[in-house]
């Protein structure tokens, strides 16, 4: 008798028609197979899937070019449909779930025509971890088959692990015509189910990712007791030998990938890398908060990737693996046959190819590479990977760390005064918006804890749950509030950032372990100079004056934006939040008070 899973599968087979059903089993031969056929017989548009890439430079890497009008998500295209719009919250689009169901169906009919459907098994998490789930993608393109094989484990295993239980995480995906106007990417929390069609872009057609990790598994966090957070993992070694493991939440291309890699510029000091986008947080036995990555590769940002800014990351793209690596949207020199983009800190190539296959013209305005142009590549090549990667129940986290892109106002570093004050902060976060998604960019939005286009629910209850994990946790990390991106006032950056951002993470280290004492200002607790390690560095005392400068009255039209965004949530908001909202326009309003001095 078939398996429910073998019968889910027929049904989409059913509605989508495919030519040809393949089970995938993750194998390295499958990979190559997969490669080959997306080099000679797939094709989007003009474009195969795949272009072999210099293999002696970038061994088992290969250049793809997606639809000119598919390479970042879409936001206002993706749903939660929970059954009621309250549980979905004034932070998701919502539709009724029988409605999403009867269009999604209609769009999907034949829509496999021609085609191969690909049954990718996949775990997110390490196999023997408790927290780790079996998934089971289908789709319609070797890109997203390849793709899911590098970023999540991948093999036949999955389909034992499964057996005759219908308890598995289903996500359906086709690219469909890449017409945007029939674009959707829908989730159904209850069901454990994720459905997307019309796009191959990675946070909208890798379903384990944001879809699932995230959207659905923030649900699931909610529900079971557990945190699911767009944040990057990494252990900080220091010179006493002790690894103090922090995340980090920062909304999409604002330095998670960089800071997971990061390089330090502190002697006697290392980054290990567990994480660069999403971290799944349970309460461990022994009251602690611990992490877990359930993903294996990383999905990150080419432009302003060099051996400047992240040397670890360009080691890690040039490693020969197992893995494939791929580059989506980048320039591509014509006569080395290597990826180039904008910010890789080498001259542009004579023979430059834009990311739409075209001859780059330099004397336009457009780029080589897109600004979202990203490289897929498995997280076992990095040169810095922590030997607890695979740690099936995550390591123990100190500190979280919660990041933004703010041009002004925010200060480098701070400490939350406590856990209800670092989850104030984490809900009046703000970031400046970056070219991730489709709208316009640099505009500021609100951004809490990074997860307002990840959270699967209504976020007040988001923020109620957060403030009932904290009361959960005998040990609670600390909380931090971090921004490199404060600027001069001519454009440029205040902080160097990249591999001396450890200098930021030493200070926190030190506040972590009881080494150091901080100051305290309205927003929180900051560094007094005296205490951060700023040797090498040829700062100018006025830069960093301005990095810590707190101006009471200009954080009036700010107030007044975070109310109104706080507001949008109602009944829902928790009190406690309203009442930190509260307790900062008291501390800006006296700012002089001896508390500050
Ligand atoms: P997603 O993959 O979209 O979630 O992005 P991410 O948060 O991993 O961002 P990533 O590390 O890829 O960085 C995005 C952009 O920010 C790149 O252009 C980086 O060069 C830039 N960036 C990262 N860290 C720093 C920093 O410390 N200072 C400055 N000025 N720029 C940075
Ligand atoms: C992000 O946008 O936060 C990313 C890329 O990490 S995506 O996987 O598309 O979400
Ligand atoms: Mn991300």
């Amino acid at each position: 008798m078939a398996t429910p899973l073998e019968t889910w599968v027929e049904q989409q087979a059913a509605l989508t028609q495919p030519d040809r059903i393949y089970w995938c089993d993750g194998s390295e031969d499958e990979a190559r197979k997969l490669i080959e056929i997306g080099m000679k017989e797939e094709k989007i548009g003009e474009h195969n899937i795949f272009y072999e890439l210099c293999q002696k430079t970038y061994p088992n890497s290969y250049l793809h070019r997606s639809h000119p009008t598919d390479v970042a998500r879409t936001e206002h295209l993706t749903y939660v449909c929970h059954p009621d719009q309250e549980t979905a919250g004034p932070n998701n689009n919502w539709m009724d779930p029988k409605e999403a169901k009867n269009l999604l169906t209609q769009l999907s009919r034949g829509c496999m025509r021609g085609r191969t459907m690909y049954v990718l098994p996949y775990m997110m998490g390490h196999p023997d971890s408790p927290y780790a789930r079996a998934c089971i993608q289908l789709t319609d393109v070797s890109y997203v088959a390849v793709s899911m094989r590098i970023m999540t484990r991948m093999g036949k295993k999955v389909i034992e692990k499964i057996g005759r239980s219908d308890d598995f995480v289903k996500g359906i995906h086709s690219v469909g015509d890449f017409d945007p106007s029939r674009r959707f990417i829908m989730h159904f929390p209850d069901e454990h189910l994720v459905w997307s069609i019309g796009s191959g872009y990675g946070g909208n057609a890798l379903l384990g990712k944001k879809c699932f990790s995230l959207r659905i598994a923030s649900w699931l966090g909610f529900q079971q007791g557990w945190l699911a957070e767009h944040m990057v993992i990494i252990g900080i070694e220091d010179p006493q030998g002790q690894t103090t493991y922090v995340t980090a939440a920062m909304p999409s291309a604002c330095g998670k990938t960089n800071l997971a890699m990061l390089e330090s510029t502190l002697p006697g000091y290392r980054v290990w890398t567990l994480g660069d986008d999403i971290a799944w947080l349970n309460v461990g036995p022994d009251g602690r908060l611990y992490a877990i990555n359930p993903e294996i590769g990383l999905f990150g940002v080419a432009p302003g990737t060099s051996m400047k800014t992240n040397p670890n990351m360009m080691l890690t793209l040039k490693a020969s693996h197992f893995y494939p690596t791929l580059f989506t949207n980048t320039g591509l020199d014509a006569d080395t046959n290597q990826p180039w983009w904008e910010g890789m800190g080498v001259p542009a190539p004579k023979n430059l190819i834009n990311w739409q296959g075209k001859p780059h013209q330099p004397s336009g305005n457009g780029l080589a590479a897109h600004p979202n142009a990203r490289f897929t590549v498995s997280i076992y090549n990095s040169p810095m990977l922590s030997k607890d990667f695979d740690q099936p129940k995550g390591v123990p986290i100190s500190a979280i760390i919660l990041g933004g892109r703010r041009s002004n106002l925010i200060p480098l570093v701070k400490e939350a005064f406590n856990w209800q004050h670092g989850v104030f902060i984490g809900t009046r976060t703000g970031s400046e918006t970056t070219a991730a998604a489709i709208h316009q960019v640099g505009v500021l939005r609100r951004d809490p804890m990074a997860m307002l286009p990840f959270c699967g629910y209504n976020m007040g209850d988001y923020f109620r749950h957060w403030l009932d994990m904290g009361k959960r946790l005998t040990h609670p990390p600390k909380i931090f509030s971090v921004n490199w991106f404060r600027l001069d006032g001519q454009n440029g950056f205040l902080w160097p950032g990249f591999g001396d951002n450890i200098r930021v993470l030493k200070w926190i280290v030190d506040r972590v372990h009881h080494r150091t004492e901080a100051k305290e200002t309205p927003l929180g607790l900051v560094p007094f100079v005296k205490d951060l390690e700023l040797e090498g560095l040829n700062l100018p005392a006025e830069n960093l004056e301005k990095l810590f400068e707190v101006h009471p009255e200009e954080w009036e039209p700010e107030l007044q934006d975070i109310k109104e965004f706080l507001i949008r949530f109602g009944k829902r908001m928790p009190e406690e939040i309203w009442h930190e909202y509260h307790a900062l326009i008291h501390r800006l309003s006296n700012p002089s008070s001896e508390h500050f001095a």
